[in-house]
């Protein structure tokens, strides 16, 4: 559906009620058309892909999940979805997590192995289910009764990394190299006071089996209110768990900061709680219902790239860095 079809079904009498609700909610914001907001270059694929099927009609929901789903199936990428490098014992786990901001609802899959799209298992979570959050052997076998096919989800180029990894003698790390990580974030708005939030992610290279980061956390990784915007997250998230990211740069935003400054917000208060976090590896991305973005990083070292697409246009940029 594009804009001017949803102005005539929010006319229609069907509409109506839709109408009144949509009008209270955001009386005050001129129609900024659908914007979607995405972590590292990954994200522009994804939200083309995004952008198309909102085009083509889709929900606001169906955008991020196909999006998302952009960088889950590309092996090139290795820190979500297929090719995603494994953890300590070779496993390659996925976290993900999807909130939509009109039911204030999200569903979320931990530590899920063998299937590809953890994104999409998460919408199904929220979908089907009256829980939110689904681990493990259970999200495993949650996505094989959804329809999902089990596949290896190592590649020769991802076990061949876990393998030199594994036979270096110095090896004590768990963080990943800097060339090879990065979730995908992907906040959206569909211009008309709707919100979603989205993550995806094979986590911490040669993490310790059965470690959750902050992705499919709600509030940590993806937080969503139509009443006022959302938030993603990408970095360290064992760091960032602790300062429930997206949560805090949403309620910023309710107490009117702009997205850009209510992530940076986020940032200074990590930083003054811990000065050791001025050397955190921590970006976070936002949007609030009048498309207005934000997107931060704590430090120009790992300074976040996002991929903004509004009106058509598709662009990379380089975030600010607060250290
Ligand atoms: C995690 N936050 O599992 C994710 C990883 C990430 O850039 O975003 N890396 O901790």
């Amino acid at each position: 559906m594009d804009s001017v079809d949803r102005r005539e079904f929010m006319k229609s009498v069907a509409g109506a009620a839709a109408l009144a609700a949509v009008e209270t909610r955001s009386a005050w914001a001129a129609d900024p058309g659908p914007v979607f907001l995405s972590t590292w270059p990954h994200g522009k694929p994804a939200n083309d892909r995004a952008a198309d099927v909102f085009k083509g009609g889709g929900s606001l929901l169906d955008a991020v999940e196909k999006g998302i789903n952009v960088p889950e199936n590309d092996p090139t990428v290795m820190s979500v979805g297929y090719g995603g490098l494994p953890n300590a014992e070779g496993v390659v786990e996925l976290d993900a997590a999807i909130m939509d901001g009109t039911r204030h609802r999200a569903g979320s899959v931990c530590s899920l192995h063998s299937v590809k799209n953890p994104i999409s298992v998460a919408r199904l979570v929220m979908e089907k289910t009256r829980h939110t959050t689904l681990a493990g052997e259970g999200a495993f076998r949650f996505a094989l009764k959804m329809g999902f096919q089990p596949e290896q989800l190592l590649t020769p180029e991802s076990l061949k990394k876990w393998m030199e990894w594994k036979a270096d003698p110095k090896h004590q790390t768990y963080w990943l190299s800097a060339e090879v990580h990065d979730t995908i974030g992907m906040v959206a708005t569909d211009g008309q006071g709707h919100v979603v939030s989205g993550c995806s992610t094979s986590g911490m290279a040669w993490k310790i089996p059965g470690r959750v980061g902050d992705s499919p956390l709600v509030g940590c990784g993806v937080y969503a209110d139509d009443n006022v915007g959302a938030a993603s997250a990408t970095g360290d998230g064992d760091l960032m768990t602790n300062y429930c990211t997206s949560i805090s740069i949403v309620h910023h935003m309710m107490h009117g900061a702009s997205p850009q400054d209510a992530c940076l917000e986020l940032l200074k208060h990590m930083a003054k709680t811990d000065p050791n976090n001025k050397s955190a590896e921590a970006c976070v991305i936002a949007i609030n219902t009048r498309g207005e973005i934000g997107a931060a990083s704590m430090k120009s070292s790992y300074r976040l790239k996002y991929a903004v697409w509004r009106d058509g246009e598709s662009k990379l940029m380089d975030a600010v860095a607060l250290y």
